[in-house]
């Protein structure tokens, strides 16, 4: 019988995060591990390694999803998963995502410890390249399972050294044999930090999560000439990096045109030939726009391609806006929204509503699953940044909400 009293081992969770987060630690005291390279594939190895000692069986998909199973009473009953992403930012955190997963392990370790078997099997799942900072847009391939992407599109995106996804997975003996997606789900649930600082603010350790805003990101190229930084007078030049720079202020600009406002963000910038004295001929520049509303975020891309053409007609520059990937705001599933306030009840912990502002796998999952997400306090709402930092009571709270959140959904035998 699961109860109250049934709850996750805090010091075990912790050591288990940190014993993780010391495959691509970082000087800062983050962690740097970007999908599919060497680090990745070593904090796969080890995750698979601890589901298998708690008794899991482990399945790989053609996108390099794991899935670790623990086995219910009724095998026909499709599975109730938990999970997030191992991949993380350039200088990344220790909690982002790499909690989700390890969360879902300390379930499957508490409910072997309270001897406590579910009628439908549980499901953790190592979702590939969440972030996207190697494959441009992120989170495609929970995007493929949920049926969003087709496969070969997946398995084809290149990076910027020309390594297609695919042969990324073989290079790091992930490139799974499974069939991607196309299964029933009995529910997804993703217990993540909040990367933001209202849980913190109010003292409350469990948020449940209602939504997620959407998202509309951008590849921007602006092509001038390059030239001599010493003989082209100014009059004469197109220096693409001016070109560049405008469109930038004018689209950090128009967020403040929306209430309430968009977040927008230029986070790569690649400028060709990248030397001190030579003009730029062409700089490539990313923009993510974010919003609550759709038809908001349509207007801001209307408004952002529009200042655009204007600054490059006025410069006489080459200008290509490319929409890279497009997420409609999430609204996640009734049922699964009243499991994890249910789940908190049962633990006895407070907790609020919440939206997320940073997009999750459990945006994908919402497509093809009934699908929840609980979030617990960062320090300061602090993330995508080394000093990312989480309470072990607060991590160890939201692992024993989504433990009960899933025996709701699981069944108890
Ligand atoms: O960008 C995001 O919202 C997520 O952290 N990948
Ligand atoms: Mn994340
Ligand atoms: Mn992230």
């Amino acid at each position: 019988m699961a109860d109250g009293t049934t709850r996750a081992n805090e010091e075990r969770l912790w050591q288990t995060l940190m014993d993780l987060a010391k495959i691509g630690a970082t000087p800062g005291g983050g962690v740097g591990r970007i999908a599919l390279t060497e680090d990745d594939r070593k904090a796969r190895d080890q995750f698979v390694a601890w589901c298998k000692e708690a008794g899991c069986d482990v399945r790989v998909d053609r996108m390099g999803n794991i899935f670790a199973r623990r086995p219910g009473l009724d095998a026909d009953r499709p599975p109730v998963m938990t999970g997030s992403h191992l991949d993380t930012q350039p200088l990344g955190g220790r909690f982002d995502g790499i909690f989700g997963v390890l969360a879902g392990l300390e379930v499957v370790r508490s409910l072997n410890d309270a001897g406590i078997d579910t009628v439908a099997p549980l499901d953790i799942v190592v979702w590939t390249d969440e972030e996207g900072v190697r494959f441009s847009a992120g989170m495609v391939a929970s995007g493929v399972f949920a049926g969003k992407y087709d496969l070969d599109y997946g398995l084809g995106i290149v990076d910027g050294d020309g390594v297609t996804f695919g042969e990324a997975l073989k290079t790091i003996g992930y490139a799974g044999t499974e069939d991607v997606g196309g299964i029933p789900v009995e529910a997804f649930f993703e217990a993540h930090i909040e990367q933001g600082p209202i849980l913190e603010n109010d003292a409350i350790p469990i948020g449940v999560v209602l939504g997620a805003q959407g998202q509309r990101c951008f590849r921007v190229t602006v092509e001038g000439e390059e030239g001599h930084a010493g003989t082209l007078p100014m009059e004469m030049r197109r220096d693409a990096m001016l070109g560049a720079a405008r469109m930038i202020d004018a689209i950090n600009g128009i967020a403040f045109q929306y209430d309430p406002h968009p977040v927008i963000t230029v986070g790569l910038v690649n400028v060709r030939p990248n030397s001190p004295n030579t003009i730029p001929g062409q700089v490539y520049f990313s923009i993510d726009s974010r919003h609550p509303d759709n038809d908001t975020l349509k207007a801001v891309e209307a408004d952002m391609r529009a200042a655009c053409e204007t600054i490059a007609g006025d410069g006489g520059y080459g200008l290509d806006v490319e929409l890279v990937s497009e997420r409609e705001s999430t609204v996640f599933h009734r049922d699964c929204v009243e499991a994890v306030a249910d789940a908190a009840d049962t633990a006895d912990l407070p907790y609020r509503e919440i939206y997320s502002g940073a997009g999750h796998d459990a945006c994908n999952l919402a497509l093809c699953a009934p699908t929840g997400m609980i979030f617990v306090p960062c320090e300061g709402g602090i993330s995508h940044n080394e000093r990312e930092n989480a309470r072990p009571s607060d991590l160890a709270a939201g692992c024993t909400v989504l433990m009960h959140a899933m025996l709701n959904r699981a069944g108890v035998a």
